[in-house]
């Protein structure tokens, strides 16, 4: 008896730890949307958007493009480096690693006309912006002399309504674990 609850339990502690993963599964980014990897700024593609380490970068691209990942000094001289250049035209990055990613086309001066990408891969756990530093404060540098004050509102930095669903199996499957070990110590006892 004592051990089929056990062994009841264990499968619950797998299953909730299984579930855990796949709600923070992988995000697979095309880069460019549908425009794909091609000559073209990629400001407004990357702007809005929050890669986590995990999340994969998609290019894909005609047979005359190119793209290599490459630090910082080769992204700003459009040189290519000594990291390996894809030509496959559908080529996949898994981003590893918290800082900045470069991307950038060998051929031609494809990558001088902006065909080039840089993106900021942050920690997966680091996703809600409760503590961001960088709210503005709003230096009433206009100072009026009404002392009514009621656009303080405007500061609260709007949090991401994909946040909410991290936290919500979780809980679910604690609810389980209580539940499992209740019944073990029933059984026990
Ligand atoms: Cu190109």
């Amino acid at each position: 008896m004592r051990s089929s609850t056990m062994v009841l339990m264990m499968v619950m502690v797998a299953v909730s730890l299984c579930a855990g993963k796949a709600v923070l599964a992988a995000t697979t980014y095309k880069v460019g949307d549908d425009a794909g990897w091609a000559i073209m700024s990629y400001d407004s593609w990357v702007a809005g958007k929050t890669f986590l380490e995990g999340d994969i970068l998609e290019f894909v691209y005609g047979s005359n493009h190119d793209v290599v990942e490459v630090n910082a000094a080769n992204y700003q001289s459009c040189a290519a480096g000594s990291n390996t250049v894809f030509t496959d035209g559908d080529t996949k990055y898994t981003l590893s690693g918290v800082g900045m990613k470069y991307y950038i086309c060998t051929v031609s001066t494809h990558c001088n006309q902006g065909m080039k990408v840089s993106i900021n891969v942050v920690a997966a756990a680091a996703t809600t912006p409760t503590t961001s530093p960088t709210t503005p404060t709003t230096p009433n540098t206009t100072t009026p002399t009404t002392p009514s004050s009621p656009t303080t509102n405007t500061t609260t930095p709007s949090s991401p309504t994909n946040s909410s669903p991290l936290f919500l199996p979780p809980s679910i499957f604690t609810l389980f674990l209580i539940l499992g070990l209740t019944l073990f110590f029933f059984h026990s006892s």
